[in-house]
């Protein structure tokens, strides 16, 4: 640290050489990620509480009723009537967190979780922290979990099964309805990481796609994450974990003795007042209608992106069920590269050989456009 501080001026000027080497969601190039630029109520929110500690609610009791209220509308858009749950770092505590209820239900020796292959590795992050054996289940030809798969590895030391509400890889949705009906028969905790899909599939019907069936009116379902930095037009950091009732919390529950509330339930202890201002205000800002709108540009732009591909020659690993498009070519590592080379922020997935584009609300027409064209380009170049 430096003797003597700066003054303002010259940390403003150092703050701002940082700000211009970083990429900006604006510019339309950032094809990779499934955050994009906040909503300008979130930032405005954020900075009016930014002091505030949802650790110690009993000091700011303002922005523990905001927290309540976005736990409570996430768990009206997902069909959870008597939900507890907390805004957390983000879908790995959320998902840590749900794996940490599900261990400590059922207190058995040696217990195992059983993971799709398409899990985020957030879970398999878990997994290593509570000492779970992950178990995967296979995948069938449209990269869903297959059933038979996960019923065939649930044993006596199973303490959770897992299904994915919009993979990270390709957006797909696993088929929670079937997982649920195991997951009662087998009397077994079923986790739902929608992180990404918690904040898209609720909003598909109104936008004319079909909605599958993933949330808590599917009575197997234990606990559900959804994330409002992704698709929730929020800032970081901003995860959620909702459970069915509250009576898992106290699976979860650690004595806090000196503080204002006697217990917390999240993993991190100091948590950002500012984080459920800036989600509260973008729930109150846009409402369905504008969550409704946002989901719709970013599933039109996919449909368009998709054809635009097959066009082009390319295949795609699946049409896409949300809002990201993975597709191939020849030598698809190779045109990533080339990609990269000329500004797109784009993924190659090696598992799947491909690449992975993420349609998020900050990419507009014109983008997806240039895009187009310089993958023609760069196509042209190759023959
Ligand atoms: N579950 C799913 C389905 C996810 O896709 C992710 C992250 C998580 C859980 C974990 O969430 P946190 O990263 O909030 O803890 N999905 C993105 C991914 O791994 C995270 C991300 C976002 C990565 C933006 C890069 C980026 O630029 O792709």
């Amino acid at each position: 640290m430096r003797t003597k501080g700066l003054n303002r001026k010259a940390v403003l000027a150092e703050l701002a050489k940082a700000r211009e080497q970083d990429l900006k969601y604006a510019d339309g190039r950032i094809l990779c990620s499934m955050c994009t630029e906040p909503h300008p109520m979130a930032k405005k929110a954020q900075q009016l509480f930014s002091s505030s500690n949802l650790g110690d609610p009993g000091l700011f009791p303002g922005s523990q009723r905001l927290e309540k209220e976005v736990i409570k509308n996430l768990a009206a858009l997902l069909n959870g009537e008597n939900c507890a749950g907390f805004l957390v770092s983000g879908g790995t505590e959320a998902n840590l967190l749900a794996l940490l209820a599900a261990r400590n239900r059922a207190n058995v020796s040696n217990p195992e979780v059983v993971l799709p292959e398409s899990a985020h590795f957030s879970l398999t992050k878990a997994c290593k922290l509570l000492g779970l054996k992950a178990v995967q289940a296979s995948l069938d030809d449209s990269f869903r979990v297959d059933v038979s798969s996960v019923e065939q590895h649930i044993n006596k030391h199973t303490v959770a099964i897992v299904g994915t509400a919009g993979t990270s890889e390709l957006g797909a949705v696993d088929p929670i309805g079937k997982l649920s009906e195991i997951a009662l028969s087998h009397g077994v905790y079923l986790h739902v990481d929608a992180a990404f899909g918690g904040l898209i599939i609720p909003f598909l019907k109104d936008a004319g796609e079909d909605e599958a069936a993933f949330d808590f009116r599917l009575e197997g379902v234990q606990s559900i994450t959804v994330d409002p930095h992704k698709m929730g037009l929020t800032t970081i950091p901003a995860g959620g974990i909702l459970f069915r009732d509250h009576a898992i919390l106290d699976y979860l529950r650690t004595e806090t003795p000196y503080l204002t509330e006697d217990c917390q339930h999240t993993f991190v202890g100091t948590r950002p007042g500012g984080s459920a201002a800036a989600a509260w205000a973008v729930f109150q800002t846009l409402g369905r209608e504008g969550f409704e709108k946002t989901v719709k540009h970013c599933i039109g732009l996919t449909r368009l992106l998709a054809s635009e591909l097959k066009t082009l020659g390319f295949t795609l690993v699946a049409e896409p069920t949300l809002n990201i498009v993975a597709f191939r070519g020849s030598d698809t590592n190779m045109l990533s590269e080339k990609l990269r080379g000329r500004g797109w922020l784009v993924s190659y997935v090696p598992r799947l050989d491909c690449i992975r584009l993420v349609v998020m609300p900050h990419l507009k027409r014109r983008h997806v456009a240039a895009f187009l064209e310089d993958l023609k380009t760069i196509k042209g170049e190759s023959f």
